[in-house]
């Protein structure tokens, strides 16, 4: 908490560290009531910080008691040091010292979770991105890279496990029941990879030999009753091991390797060197109580957090506005190796739908940012979509410009070059084009500005040459602090195909002026445009197709991922015309043309069930949100219900015979790329079925719930009969999912969310009593998240009922969590943030909440951060 207003911090006052920290040994005497931190600093100045000595200045959270400071043994007293807010400075110091410090912690009252913290009775840490100083005194900064040394010790019956980054070096037992371990981490790191865990952990071991013929040890550490709920993760992590060798050329740099998971965890995973710390969603996965996108997240989040060893653990950053060196790295580095994995067009869906709904929404809001920020109140609040995502985006471009093999080289040289150091973006830029020759100047600019850029595109035909040409015009709406923005260099993958669908040109054009036309010859016919391939830019793309050009690239279009787009197009076109036309009561209808193509899709048993799945979904609320000049939830939701239902009634048969073609009845249940296609075609035929209404297929639904020997199938005909019309039958189910899951966590936080957003009248009443629930934790994060994040993220219409009920139920619950996990509030505040996207009526009133939380005293810096950008 702060007593005065917060203070921004600026990416242009960057000055290197005054002081280094060559090696930091840490004791840990881990009890009940209180965690002892002994620390000792091997302190030297800083040759490259200029010249004169400077105090030493720590960082240290205000909560933290320190019981005592010594240089050189030397034990100093309150006159020596000034402690003020975040800050201790020492004004004189030697040259090089010995620094110790013991510190006083109290993990059991840790609800932040950042720090030592406990989570479910085990001692965990959270470091990144400024927790270290809730644990000694440091010069807690990325750029400050020390050897660590660590030891744990605890009472052996409670804590028979004590982990920390590195090789355990010795261990011991004392008199009095407690045991300790000695670890040693040889790679220098910055304090954020620093993590220890004690407790009472069942563990799964595995072996990994690199390619230069090292054993490694691997182990995923869980609760015991959760053991059965490795293996995945453990599968996942062998198969990211081999690919990073294979594809980056990079091993693994330690004797050991563990995971462990936690249930109280505020983001995904962290990357510790040597001592991942997962949230427990994102590593525990069986069929039973896992869905497929569960399965997929698990391998997904096991692969970024190895790949953080290199992009981001050997090369880190040198400050955090340089965030998304390591991350954006790695997001473009898992989305390639889960494109490698699976069906790689179905992936760049998901990872594209989520980037254009949720990070173009950001781009559009009062939080808008570049990917690399120029300045902030609370890092913790740039864990953004538009660092992670857009900024693996921007890689993914760089990849595009250089070719797989340039790029290749590029990243090989940054590794080599920085191996060991803490460094920029721009460095990382600087070792792609120094490999490759190319210059990337302008294509800077997508560090340097924030927003969506749009390209509009026009073409003309001479039909007398067979010249065609496209005209193509870049601009980027304003965002805080950037009224105008200059153009982008930006790939732009494409095909010319004739109106049969034969493909006439393929290639990437290099778009960089505000405005540029591109000449091809020896056209016989006016071709259609294929534009923006595989999504070769993160931009709104602009071009006037006609339905029939867009239903032509629906059918032949050789690039999947535009296949699916340009059906995208078409729905939303029809969706926004109806959107805007709204009536209450008015008929949603759908053109034959649009019925014919997908009866046609649909009857093509040649298509992959994953694609035609994606190619069978309406676009989301959030995207048509997204897309709308004023959001109308009202209309958008009826719409969208409408139009489903519509479709539903019209292909009844096609949904029946692409239910049963795809249902997996006597195959046991795998999570590989084939089956979750199937899966996922299933579950969406089921749903257009549900949607027509008609009893049968209720008892279709309820029939897969019973029958089902899976947690996808299951949980899909839970969601389907709860957001149905069917009350009763929805009553029964979920009291019936409660019972026999109510053991099980992660399957609870699903019985949250399917409630949470369930578009039934009465939703807030509901979530206000499942807030009371036995199940429900407000102290647990994946709780909060499930139903607060559910209800104000998922549930549209109700959330954003016009009596302003459910933004005020919002406020209370981000006022409430504020004092105790200000990250999560932070975060699940999001929603009150878009309110100049609603009509007057709504804006208002959500404007009225957060200004309610502006005039609360003593609001975290995080949440006084995001509610005053908000309110500008
Ligand atoms: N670096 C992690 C994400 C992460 C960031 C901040 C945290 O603080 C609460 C925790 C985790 C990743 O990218 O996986
Ligand atoms: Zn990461």
């Amino acid at each position: 908490m702060t007593a005065q207003q917060p203070q921004a911090i600026y990416l242009e006052d960057y000055q290197a560290p005054a002081w280094l920290v060559t090696h930091t040994e840490l004791d840990f005497e881990l009890e009940e009531e209180q965690t002892l931190v002994r620390a000792r600093l091997s302190i030297k100045s800083n040759p490259e910080s200029g010249g004169k000595r400077q105090p030493l200045v720590l960082n240290g959270h205000e909560d933290m008691e320190l019981l005592r400071l010594s240089i050189d043994s030397q034990v100093l007293d309150s006159g020596d040091y000034r402690r003020e807010g975040e800050l201790l400075t020492i004004a004189n110091v030697p040259d090089q010292f010995v620094l110790e410090c013991v510190t006083r912690l109290l993990p059991h009252e840790n609800t932040a979770l950042e720090g030592l913290y406990k989570s479910d009775g085990m001692f965990c840490t959270q470091c990144e991105a400024e927790g270290f100083r809730r644990i000694t005194f440091f010069p807690d900064r990325p750029d400050v890279m020390s050897i660590f040394k660590t030891t744990l010790t605890a009472e052996k019956s409670r804590y028979p496990i004590l982990l920390s980054n590195g090789n355990p070096v010795a261990s011991g037992e004392e008199s009095d029941g407690r045991h300790w371990v000695t670890w040693e981490d040889p790679w220098p790191k910055p304090a954020y990879l620093f993590a220890l865990v004690a407790g009472d952990l069942e563990v799964l071991e595995d072996r990994y030999l690199t390619a230069s013929g090292r054993e490694v040890r691997l182990q995923i550490f869980a609760e015991r009753k959760d053991l059965d709920k490795l293996e995945y993760a453990m599968e996942s992590l062998k198969k990211a091991m081999r690919w990073d060798e294979e594809v980056y050329g990079r091993e693994y740099d330690l004797d050991i390797y563990m995971i462990v998971a936690v249930d109280f965890f505020n983001m995904g995973a962290m990357e510790n060197k040597g001592l991942n710390i997962f949230n427990t969603s994102c590593v525990l996965a069986h069929p039973k109580t896992t869905t497929d996108a569960g399965f997929q997240r698990v391998e997904g989040v096991v692969a970024h957090e190895y790949f953080h060893n290199w992009s981001g653990n050997r090369v880190t950053c040198r400050d955090w506005f340089q965030l998304s060196l390591k991350e954006g790295f790695t997001v473009f580095r898992d989305a390639e190796f889960s494109a490698d994995m699976n069906s790689r067009t179905v992936k760049r869906i998901e990872d594209v739908s989520l980037l254009r709904t949720a990070q173009f929404a950001e781009d559009a809001g009062p939080m808008a940012h570049p990917v690399r920020p120029e300045s902030y109140i609370e890092i913790s609040n740039f864990y953004t979509l538009t660092v992670y995502e857009k900024g693996a985006e921007v890689v993914r471009m760089v990849h595009a410009l250089l070719g797989p093999e340039l790029f290749r080289k590029g990243s090989d040289l940054y590794f080599e070059r920085h191996d060991g150091e803490a460094v920029t973006t721009d460095d990382f830029v600087k070792a792609m084009e120094d490999a490759s020759g190319r210059d990337l100047t302008q294509f800077r600019r997508w560090y340097s500005q924030a927003g969506t850029p749009r390209l509009n595109v026009t073409d003309s035909y001479d039909e007398a040459s067979g010249e065609y040409q496209l005209h193509i015009s870049q601009s980027c709406p304003p965002s805080p602090g950037q009224e105008h923005k200059q153009p982008y260099h930006l790939p732009l993958a494409f095909g010319l195909l004739g109106m049969d669908g034969t493909e006439l040109r393929s290639g990437v054009l290099e778009v960089t002026a505000e405005e540029e036309s591109f000449r091809f010859t020896g056209l016989n016919e006016r071709p259609v445009p294929s534009l923006l391939r595989g999504f070769s830019a993160p931009v709104k793309l602009e071009y006037d197709y006609s339905d029939a050009q867009l239903l032509m690239l629906l059918r032949h279009d050789t690039d999947g991922f535009n296949r699916w787009d340009a059906g995208q197009r078409l729905c939303i076109r029809l969706m926004q015309e109806q959107i805007d036309a709204y009536r209450p009561g008015a008929e949603p209808s759908v053109p034959d043309a649009l019925l014919n193509a997908w009866s046609e899709l649909l009857l093509d048993e040649q298509l992959d069930p994953a694609m035609l799945a994606q190619c069978l979904k309406l676009p989301s609320e959030a995207q048509l949100a997204e897309l709308a000049d004023t959001i109308d939830v009202v209309a958008i939701h009826e719409v969208r219900k409408g139009m489903r239902k519509v479709i539903a009634e019209a292909l009844e048969q096609q949904w029946l015979a692409a239910y049963q073609r795809c249902d997996l009845k006597d195959v046991a249940y795998s999570p590989d790329a084939e089956s979750i296609g199937r899966r996922s075609l299933k579950n969406l035929a089921l749903g257009y079925l549900m949607s027509t209404g008609r009893e049968p297929w209720l008892e279709l639904a309820r029939q897969q719930y019973e029958q089902s020997d899976n947690m996808t199938d299951q949980l899909s005909a839970l969601t389907l009969v709860v957001h149905s019309p069917h009350r009763e039958s929805a009553d029964e189910l979920l009291q019936n999912f409660y019972l026999q899951w109510q053991h099980e966590p992660l399957v609870m936080n699903q019985w949250l969310s399917v409630q949470a957003s369930d578009p039934a009248e009465g939703a807030l009443e509901r979530v206000k009593q499942l807030s009371e629930h036995p199940v429900f934790d407000a102290w647990n994060p994946n709780k909060l998240r499930a139903l607060i994040g559910g209800f104000c993220g998922q549930n549209p219409i109700h959330f954003h009922n016009e009596s302003g009920e459910g933004y005020a139920w919002l406020a209370d619950w981000i006022l409430h969590l504020d004092r105790q996990n200000p990250q999560v509030a932070s975060r699940l505040l999001t929603p009150l943030t878009r309110w100049k996207r609603y009509d007057a009526a709504r804006s208002a009133l959500m404007q009225k909440q957060l200004q309610r939380m502006m005039d609360t005293p003593e609001l975290s810096a995080d949440v006084y951060e995001v509610v005053s950008k908000s309110l500008v």
